[in-house]
Formats: structure tokens, sequence, C-alpha cells
């Protein structure tokens, strides 16, 4: 497995630029981390210069970096307009391009849609209709590059699109490309799988990629709201070998506080030292329960 992390922990926004990775990218490298996770947003505002040299971040630290989209609603891949999935097929096949020149194996998240849902749409089939042949061009663009495209399931209160792993499953055999697999988040999955140790099993080899967190999304190991031990198990018996990203958010404000509700202080008042405690523990704690 590849252990990893999010970039946007210390703080609350969404913002990055290529000095905060290269930060963010040291500090991962120095406590063990061998995955990143990047906004695709970002990823599709880079020239040629920048990629270049986050390549050589990556390089340099020993980092795989996976890209995760919370798409805008303008690249919406299930809009009612075609005009919207049309230049979101786009965006989406300009970052799978621009991913290549970085090395990522990985695009992650609600790239099926939007995010944060609106709820202005609500009919799961016609967002199916709609979006299912987008992600298998995506997923044929992607594939050129060795690149998997793992679609996030979603609690209720973020999407209406799929929500459960065996939802994932059903969209995935109708996009019918290997390539186009599932993520799975144990947040989300407290929320919606009956048991998400049987969803993770049932994802099997359709397991892209992996997010952790606790019930509230503190650090894994902060508060044991979910059963790590079986969760690894799980892991286990599907011979899980790729990545498993951490995605807390401890702090409320900003635009990430308001995006994932944070209301309140999740951290204990932490600043960035004790922050950087709390992931060392945290990742310690995670190899300990996953690595047999
Ligand atoms: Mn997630």
């Amino acid at each position: 497995m590849k252990f990893g992390m999010g970039y946007a922990y210390w703080g609350t926004t969404w913002k990055s630029d290529l000095e905060h990775y290269k930060k963010v990218a040291k500090k991962l490298a120095d406590m063990g981390f061998q995955m990143m996770e990047l906004n695709a947003d970002h990823i599709y505002h880079m020239s040629n210069k920048e990629l270049l040299e986050l390549n050589a971040v990556g390089e340099e630290y020993g980092l795989i970096f996976s890209i995760n989209s919370g798409p805008a609603k303008q690249y919406d891949l299930s809009s009612p307009d075609p005009e919207v999935r049309k230049r979101g097929l786009g965006y989406f096949i300009d970052i799978v391009k621009k991913m290549g020149e970085i090395h990522s194996p990985v695009l992650v998240g609600a790239i099926y849609s939007f995010w944060p849902s609106d709820f202005s749409e609500t009919n799961k089939m016609t967002a199916w209709e709609r979006s299912i042949p987008m992600l298998r061009k995506l997923g044929e663009a992607a594939e050129v590059f060795g690149i998997d495209c793992s679609l996030e399931v979603l609690n209720r209160n973020e999407t209406y699109i799929m929500n459960s792993c065996e939802e994932a499953i059903m969209y995935c055999n109708e996009v019918g490309k290997k390539n186009v697999n599932i993520l799975l988040d144990t947040y989300h999955m407290n929320i919606e799988e009956d048991n998400m140790c049987d969803a993770i099993r049932l994802a099997g080899e359709r397991l892209g990629h992996f997010h952790v967190g606790e019930a509230n999304r503190k650090l894994p190991g902060m508060n044991g709201t979910i059963d790590w031990d079986a969760v690894g198990y799980a892991l286990q018996d599907i011979n899980y070998e790729k990545g498993v990203v951490m995605e807390p958010f401890l702090k409320c404000g900003g635009e990430v506080g308001r995006d994932i509700r944070v209301w309140r202080d999740l951290s204990h008042g932490a600043d960035e030292d004790a922050l950087d405690k709390y992931l060392r523990q945290a990742l310690s704690f995670l190899k300990d329960k996953f690595i047999f």
C-alpha cells in the first residue's frame, strides 16, 4: 500500500501553489509518506514548466501524486446541458494529459458530477445515462497514460449519484472500462454501508483508491470510531496495494470549513507543530493496523 495525505490539512483554503506543494511534499516525505494528494484544478492550471518542477519534486521525495477533483458545476459530466458535459470532458482530458507529465497514476473524486452537489438535479437514472458515456470517454483518454479514474462513493449529503459500493459497481459495469473504478472512503462508508468491510471485499480488484478518516473526519486512530483492525483485514483479503490516503479535516473556517461543514475546532487548538504530531501518530497507527 502507498500511504498518502492531502495537501489542505494545515489550512482552511483549497488554494495552493507550487511553493506550498513543495513544502508539504518535504514534510510528508520526512514523515514517511509515499503518496501526496493534489488538487486537479491546480494541475489543470499549471504551465508545462510548473508541471516539470512538480514532477521533479515527486522524484526528489519519492512521492507518487494522486489527483483529487471536486469538480465545479461548469464541468459537471452529468449535467442536463450537453455543452457543460462536453466542456467537462475536455477539462478532465486536459487534466489526465497533465497528470501524465507528473507520472500520476490516479484521478480520484466525484468526477462523475460536481462537488459539493446543490441537489438541483436528483434523478439518478438520467444522471447515470448522461455521465456514463462521458466516463467511458475519459477512461479511454486516461488509459493512454496508464491512469485510473477512481469514482468516489459519497454519502447522501454530498451526492445522489452513488452512495454505496454496490451502486458504484453497477455504474462501473455500465462504463465498462477496467481503469474506471472505485474510491471508497471510510467516512462516507460509515454513513452509508451496512458493513464497510463487506463493501471493501465487494469492491475487490475494482478498488482503485482508498480514503481514510474517523467518522467525524479526524485522523485515523484519533478516536477509534472506525474498526481499523477489521478494515485492515478486509484490505488484506482483496490484496489491496494502491493508495491509502488520509483526508482529515480538523479546522473550521475558510472555504474548506464551509465545504466540509466543519463548524467547530476539532484540532484542540492545534498549531502547525501539533498538527504534524497528530499526522505522524496517525501514520504510525495506520501502518500498524494495515501492514501484516
Ligand atoms: Mn474522500
